[in-house]
């Protein structure tokens, strides 16, 4: 039942390399196929679709001379010359004429002097503008920053790219040279993570090995990485971590940072900062301190000189992830100090030169006695970081994973998001597949991820508005200086970067989300499929329908109710393993016996998580009468045959659900093979492979769930299918 189809990505990334360095020499068709070029595809359009474009400025005038500038001159050069068929021309910038002008807002006030800048454009923003200059039609693409210009390059290109799309085609409403158009992100930070380790192999990746390392070195060919800093770009990302929140120290020695900041080299030209996690223990393991206490003058000493041959090397360097006092890493509780003690003297250190200290939330002990029905792993965060509310500088951001538990298919949002009022913060979301079926399994987590960025936290304070957790990580409602968004990628050597194509679309959606979590699912899925695929509007609708409710019958056979993905959890994430959650310390219980199931987290007989809450949201969750269905085995411990608001029983729910999942997920076979003939042959085929294989894995997964709870409860199914 394992896949074996893989790309060669030796021979696939010499295939990427070329196109990269031979931008005119693109597209190989077969090749972008592979899923390499990802979202950026660049094809022909339609004579049809190319009519919109045909008052398209026929030349180029750059407004300055950055590495970004050029690289957004490149792209747009690459861009239109694919999709339109026209080269664009280069020219001088003294007397535009007919031309698309990139440039920053200081360089363009000096030639269009009556071109007034909105007022409500900020960092990394960008305006897509049609004027006349001179009598001559021109189209600016214009912001504060390079990076701003680069965006609004890559904001074009996509609108062009989209413009072929047969279904989307109005020619009035695409034509660019009407175009006035401000677009700004909604934080500050949208950066990844990668969990590579320094051999090269990468923690919770499903996307082959490393594209920064391999053997203990950076790779002597960042090729990838420089394309990967592209994709990023082009979605608004603007950091990326290069290595494994599990960090090793040695990555802070002189000739680690040499090596890394050839890596900063090839992301600078997209706007990508890089930035390191760091262990905690590095001024002992690395540095000859008999301590790495934070409050030791001899260890923030040791952090300054680190810090500042940091920036000798890598000047834009963005800062350090750090992992403490979590899962075996060692952390400021060694010295009896506070997470706020640790953050701080590194931040203190990476201030001068802007950088700033993610410190992650994600501090738990996983040695929790599980006979005791009141330890809550789900609370840890809370009960760590609320407390130190306010003791951060200034340049930390408390990274908090969305929920509180670790990335299961269903959590309700972490309660530190309200928790946290004078503090940064950014939501760690998972980009790669961890507990989601490892990017074998379909499952668009775009729709997930916005019911935890739209939950309203209900905060009583700053005014009547709604306090929903984009707003809070964002630093809105109290007025921070930064925040965010942070999603833990884990793109690897294959071809198509996260080892499936279609797991393609969360990455896109990450990025699209962290500059505008307002926009819809429906849109992400749209505009990425539209990239991704072409302009068939059968292939445009079935995939986006598919994507969009992947999530849903992924949850169906995994792990209904808010039990959490009951998968094998002391090994490999993935597989069916119920029972791995109970009678050990890691604290993922679903406290399933032959009565009941759930986790009792009320305030009233249970660990009292949900206290955790502002008060509006406790009440949806306790009593046990308010709290929905679909989170009700994750506050709740019920006896099976407790009835739901849907007015089944909570075992033949589960029962139905795992039947109607594994169902679904064979149906998306049929729906895929209606699409032979309308995309690529290779992507069609090797989708099709991974559709046939997640519907058997599907019924593995019904299967074992269902048989445990029966085996566990006694109560037979009513349709009479369990144990057949
Ligand atoms: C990088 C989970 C994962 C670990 C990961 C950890 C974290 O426990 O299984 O692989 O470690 O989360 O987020 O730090």
């Amino acid at each position: 039942m394992r896949l074996t189809r893989r790309v060669s990505a030796t021979l696939r990334c010499a295939v990427f390399g070329t196109a990269l360095l031979c931008a005119s020499a693109l597209p190989a068709p077969l090749a972008a196929e592979t899923g390499a070029e990802a979202w950026l595809r660049y094809p022909a359009l339609s004579p049809q679709a190319a009519k919109a474009y045909e008052r398209l400025p026929a030349n180029t005038v750059l407004l300055g001379d950055s590495v970004v500038l050029k690289n957004a001159q490149q792209e747009l050069v690459r861009g239109a010359g694919q999709m339109l068929g026209r080269t664009l021309r280069v020219s001088a910038s003294s007397s535009p004429k007919n031309a698309i002008l990139l440039g920053k807002l200081t360089e363009l006030h000096t030639l269009i002097p009556a071109l007034h800048p909105p007022q409500d454009l900020r960092a990394d923003g960008y305006w897509l503008k049609a004027t006349k200059i001179h009598g001559s039609e021109c189209l600016v693409v214009t912001a504060s920053t390079d990076r701003g210009v680069l965006y609004g390059v890559f904001a074009l290109l996509s609108k062009i790219a989209r413009a072929g799309s047969l279904a989307a085609i109005d020619l009035t409403a695409n034509d660019i040279t009407e175009i006035d158009e401000v677009q700004n992100p909604y934080a500050p930070i949208r950066w990844v993570n990668q969990w590579d380790n320094l051999d090269g192999r990468i923690e919770r990746g499903y996307g082959g090995p490393s594209i920064f390392f391999a053997d203990g070195k950076v790779r002597s060919d960042l090729t990838r990485a420089g394309q990967y800093a592209r994709l990023l770009a082009s979605i608004g990302v603007n950091g990326c971590t290069i290595n494994n929140v599990n960090a090793a120290p040695s990555i802070l020695e002189d000739s680690f940072i040499a090596q890394v900041s050839r890596i900063a080299d090839v992301f600078r030209p997209w706007g990508v900062q890089l930035s390191l996690s760091v262990d905690l223990s590095s001024p002992k393991v690395i540095g000859g301190l008999d301590t790495f206490d934070p409050l030791d003058p001899r260890v923030a000493e040791w952090w300054r000189k680190t810090v500042d041959a940091i920036y000798r090397r890598i000047p834009d360097f963005g800062g350090f992830v750090v992992k403490a006092d979590s899962e075996g890493r060692l952390g400021p509780s060694t010295y009896g100090r506070t997470p706020a003690d640790a953050a701080n003297v590194i931040a203190r250190v990476l201030q001068p030169h802007a950088g700033v200290v993610f410190y992650r939330a994600f501090v738990y002990n996983h040695h929790l006695d599980w006979h005791d029905l009141k330890n809550d792993r789900a609370k840890a965060a809370y009960d760590n970081f609320h407390p130190l509310d306010g003791a951060f500088d200034d340049n930390v951001i408390i990274q908090i994973k969305n929920g509180p538990i670790d990335f299961q298919v269903r959590e309700p949002a972490s309660p530190l998001f309200a928790g946290l009022r004078h503090t940064n913060q950014a939501i760690e979301l998972q980009i790669t597949q961890e507990y989601t079926g490892q990017q074998r399994h379909l499952c668009f987590l775009v729709p997930m991820w916005k019911e935890v960025l739209d939950f309203d936290m209900h905060i009583e304070g700053p005014d009547a508005n709604a306090t929903p957790v984009k707003d809070l990580v964002a630093g809105g409602v109290f007025h921070r200086p930064t925040g965010g968004f942070v999603g833990v990628a884990n793109v690897g050597m294959d071809a198509n970067w996260l080892g499936s194509p279609l797991a393609m679309a969360n990455l896109y959606g990450f990025g699209r989300l962290a500059w505008d979590p307002n926009l819809t699912a429906e849109k992400i899925i749209d505009e990425w499929t539209q990239l991704t695929f072409g302009n068939d509007p059968l292939a445009n609708q079935t995939i986006a329908s598919m994507q969009l409710n992947s999530w849903h019958v992924y949850e169906s056979y995994t792990g209904p109710l808010g039990a959490g993905t009951l998968t094998n959890i002391v090994g490999n994430h993935y597989d069916p393993g119920p029972e791995s959650s109970e009678e050990n310390g890691w604290g993922q219980w679903h406290r399933a016996d032959h009565l009941g199931i759930g986790m009792d987290r009320t305030i009233a007989t249970g660990t009292g998580y949900i206290g955790q809450y502002p008060p509006a949201v406790q009440k949806l969750y306790e009593p046990l009468a308010n709290c929905p269905d679909n989170l009700l085995l994750f506050f709740h411990h019920v006896p099976y045959t407790y009835v739901l608001h849907s007015g089944k029983t909570v075992i033949q729910h589960i029962y139905d659900s795992h039947y109607e999942g594994a169902d679904r997920a064979r149906d998306f076979i049929a729906q895929w093979k209606a699409l032979e003939g309308h995309i690529d042959e290779e992507r069609y085929r090797d989708i099709l492979a991974r559709f046939e294989y997640q519907a058997g894995e599907a019924a593995v997964w019904r299967d074992a769930i269902c048989t445990w709870i029966y085996r566990l409860s006694s109560i037979p199914d009513d349709k009479g299918r369990v144990g057949k």
